[in-house]
Formats: structure tokens, sequence, C-alpha cells
């Protein structure tokens, strides 16, 4: 495909703030792409400007793609990767990105598989305005058959949980945070994996549906310590803590247990955990990060974003080491959204056992789920 022309512009996503969609144009087509955002940030990500920095970068960004033949996503991604920089510091990540998944978009690729989905039914930490530090409660229906059993169980727990918070707690305890999860003002993560069992077991669903945390755990560290549920904890500490909270239900998997340099850490918990530890802050879809954690028996699962690192390329390296280490992972959305369903996708045609998109609810969260459905369809 030879890149005739790229045209940006400012988009907003789901929080209401600006960000970058563009159309990579060739002779006879044209491409369109929108990139999200995350909140709660890793501090190894890749470099991410502001849609202003971005358009400011973007003249010299186009002039070195157009009027070049690219015949790969292989060739093209080299090529971004060798202007952007390693961690995209010289033009942000999100042109890189969206770049290379306008063009991943000119090759058919096919469905290969069709993810379990992970619900995010309770919204805490940096995506709600509540007490509670864990930021991602999550519905995982694992041992349900069809993708669109797993999705019509995630839209019943969803529903249910919904009453269940109204009778308890009032009205205001289903507003909703950053990704369609309810916001409730429950203060203890206890309270929360308890009444997600009760709505889980009232629905019939306790065998075939398990509950999946993300920590974001970077987020209540402060001065040496974990603050959470009322109380501030040593990291050794805290680890029996976390423990003992994750065994006492039907924990699928802990993601960012521990702050994100915390390599030793997350070790002391994957040793005593039954749950899945999932990489995300910690690892940052960055292979050499990856590499770190393989050494230090971190994890024994990646979360995958694709704008952390930057490219579709990199992004398979990332899930192409999970399957050399048999590590399983999931591929992730931000928590500030577009419409675009290129993870949806992405995930299909990787075969991906896991997506985590959000609550079942909320148009930029239903775009993948629906997506996936299409593809179910097609499959
Ligand atoms: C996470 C993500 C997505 P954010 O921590 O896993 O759910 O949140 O996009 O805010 O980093
Ligand atoms: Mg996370």
């Amino acid at each position: 495909m030879e890149i005739t022309n790229i045209i940006p512009r400012k988009v907003l996503d789901s929080r209401g703030r600006w960000t970058l969609e563009l159309d990579l144009v060739s002779k006879k087509n044209k491409y369109t792409a929108s990139v999200p955002a995350g909140k709660s940030r890793g501090k190894y990500e890749a470099k991410q400007y502001d849609i202003e920095k971005t358009l400011r970068f973007f003249p010299e960004f186009k002039k070195q793609l157009v009027g070049k033949t690219y015949s790969s996503q292989d060739e093209l991604d080299d090529f971004l990767i060798r202007i952007s920089g390693d961690k995209k510091q010289n033009y942000g990540v999100d042109l890189s990105l969206a770049t290379s998944i306008a063009y991943s978009r000119s090759k058919k690729v096919k469905p290969r598989g069709l993810p379990t989905p992970m619900f995010n039914v309770i919204n805490g930490g940096l995506h709600a305005g509540g007490d509670l530090k864990i930021q991602e409660f999550m519905v995982v229906p694992h041992k349900l058959d069809s993708y669109s059993e797993k999705l019509n169980a995630g839209v019943s727990i969803y529903h249910h949980l919904r009453e269940k918070l109204e009778e308890k707690y009032g009205k205001s305890a289903v507003n909703v945070g950053d990704e369609g999860g309810f916001a409730p003002p429950i203060k203890e993560t206890h309270d929360v994996l308890e009444l997600l069992e009760i709505v889980i077991g009232e629905l019939g669903l306790l065998e075939k549906v398990s509950i999946s945390l993300d920590c974001a755990a970077s987020s209540y560290f402060e001065g040496g310590k974990y603050l959470i549920d009322n109380k501030k904890f040593s990291p050794a500490e805290y680890v029996d803590y976390l423990s003992n909270l994750a065994s006492s239900f039907h924990v699928f998997s802990v993601e960012d247990p521990l702050e994100e340099t915390d390599f030793n850490g997350f070790a002391q918990f994957l040793k005593g955990s039954h749950s899945k530890v999932v990489g995300d802050d910690l690892t940052v879809t960055n292979v050499s990060r990856l590499e770190k954690a393989y050494e230090h028996k971190s994890i024994n699962a990646l979360l995958v974003k694709p704008n952390q690192i930057g490219t579709i390329t990199e992004t398979l390296k990332a899930i192409d080491y999970c399957k050399k280490v048999g590590w399983t992972w999931i591929i992730s959305h931000r928590s500030g959204e577009t419409i675009d369903s290129f993870i949806a996708d992405f995930a299909s045609g990787t075969a991906s056992p896991f997506i985590k998109a959000g609550a079942p609810a909320r148009g930029e969260r239903t775009a993948k789920y629906n997506q996936l459905l299409r593809l179910e369809g097609l499959l």
C-alpha cells in the first residue's frame, strides 16, 4: 500500500477529552482509526502527548510516511518505531498507534476465535469517586460455552447487581464510573466481593462465573504503605491481606496487586495465589519488562494494551512472549475510549483467550462486545 495522504482530526473520547482520529489514505481507499487514553497510566508506558502537541508534531510525522509504499504491517511498524523512538517519544504514541491500526484495516484478517469477556461491573479507584480502592471488580463467565452465552451472563449480572445495589444503598448507588460499572458508596473490598457472589449465586451462575480484580495498586501506594479498606499496610502485611481476601472468594485473576515497580512483591503474591496474577502497569506490554517479570516469577498472565507500546507489531511480540513462556493474556481497552472496536477484531484475529472492555453498557464499551457478536456470527 502506498500512503498518499494522512488526515488527522480531533475527536472526543468517552470522558469528553480530545483524542486523535486519523484517515490513512491510499490511491484507492481510506482507512480510519482512533485511539484511547488511560487514567491509571503505568509510569513505563510509551509517551502520550495531549492532542495539541500531537497535532503540532503531525506535519513532520506525515512528511516521513507519505509517498512511500509499505508492503506489510511489519515494514510499516518498523518504520514507525524508527522515526518515533522506542518510547514513541518523538511524536507520541497516538500517531504511531492510529497509523498502525488504520494500516491493519487494509488487510483482511480472519476471525480466529472469540475471547472470554471480563465485564467490569463495579468501578473504584481512579475510575470512580467513592471509597473503594480497588479499581475494577469484574465478572468472568469463563466456564460458559459460547461468546453469546458469556455476554448474556454478563448482562444478567449487571442488571441484577443494579437492582441489589438500589435496594441496599438507594438510587444514587447505581451511578456509573468511567468504564460503565456502578460506583456505589461501599467502603470495603470484602463487601463488594460478598455482594458479587450473592448476585452471581442468585442467578445460578456460581459454577460458571468467577470474579477478577484490577487493583491498580500504584494508585493507593503512598509513602511505602498500601492504604486500603481504611487500613495502612506494609507491603508484606498487604500481600497477606490481599491473598486472604482473594482466596475467600471465587477470584479468577488479580491484576496489578502491587505497585508498578515491585517485581519481587508480585512474586510473593503469586507464590501464595490460587488466582492468576496479571501484569499491567508492571509490564506495560513491553517485552523488556516481560522478561524482567519472567525472571522474577512475578506474574502468570499479561494485560495487553496496544497503546502502552504503540504499534501492532510490538503488541504481537508481547503476545508471542506469553505463548513462549506459557502465560495467558487479556486484550484490554483503556478507561477513556472511542467507539473504535479494533481491540475486538484484534482479540479474535490473534485467538486471544480473554478481553476486558468495561461494563456491558455505554456505547464505547458495547462497541467492542457487539463487534465480537458479529464475529461470532461469521465464525
Ligand atoms: C487498567 C485500565 C483499563 P486505564 O488499569 O487496566 O481498565 O485503566 O485505562 O485508566 O489505565
Ligand atoms: Mg490495569
